[in-house]
């Protein structure tokens, strides 16, 4: 059993990731506009990882027997110009992401919630990880700038991204 503000904050970080989820779904869309098919293909494999943290937030609330409330989720808005400030723009969501769960691990460890507070800590590993991979791509992209061929072997890499399930436990 988890408070019922804990609970609360975890329904909203619920809607958080759906809203990721809907972000990068946006961000596939955007690159691939551009006809950068292998970004379009990463940003749609960062799509399905964040169904995966929706979808773990949503079974640890169905396991605490909280309650799970959907709420709508906002239509992102991709002010990106270019393949370069997608990426810029994603990494920016993701640190304000890990302001939000490290905010809401400090309030577990307030509360004593040592469950929540052990779950919450595979979302923070998690982020050390997202924010690297974003900033590795800025800088490759940076690196190759306008260079056409540079930037055909890049969008061809990031296309080979998969989608492994079985890393995400
Ligand atoms: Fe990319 O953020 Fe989820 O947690």
């Amino acid at each position: 059993m988890i408070s019922e503000k804990i609970s609360k904050s975890l329904n909203e970080q619920l809607n958080r990731e759906f809203y990721s989820g809907y972000i990068y779904l946006g961000m596939s869309a955007f690159a691939s506009k551009l006809g950068f098919n292998g970004c379009a293909k990463w940003f749609n494999m960062q799509y399905q990882e964040e169904m995966v943290h929706a979808m773990k937030l949503f079974k640890y609330l169905e396991d605490q027997g909280s309650d799970i409330e959907l709420k709508d989720i906002k239509a992102p808005k991709i002010k990106a110009k270019t393949i370069v400030e997608a990426f810029e723009d994603s990494l920016k969501h993701e640190q304000m992401m890990t302001e939000a769960l490290n905010e809401l691990s400090d309030m577990t460890m307030k509360e004593k919630d040592h469950a929540t507070y052990n779950l919450l800590q595979w979302y923070v590993t998690e982020q050390v990880e997202e924010e690297a991979s974003f900033k590795e791509i800025i800088d490759n992209m940076k690196m190759v700038g306008d260079n056409g061929f540079g930037l055909y072997t890049l969008d061809k890499e990031l296309g080979t991204r998969v989608f492994d399930i079985n890393s995400m436990k």
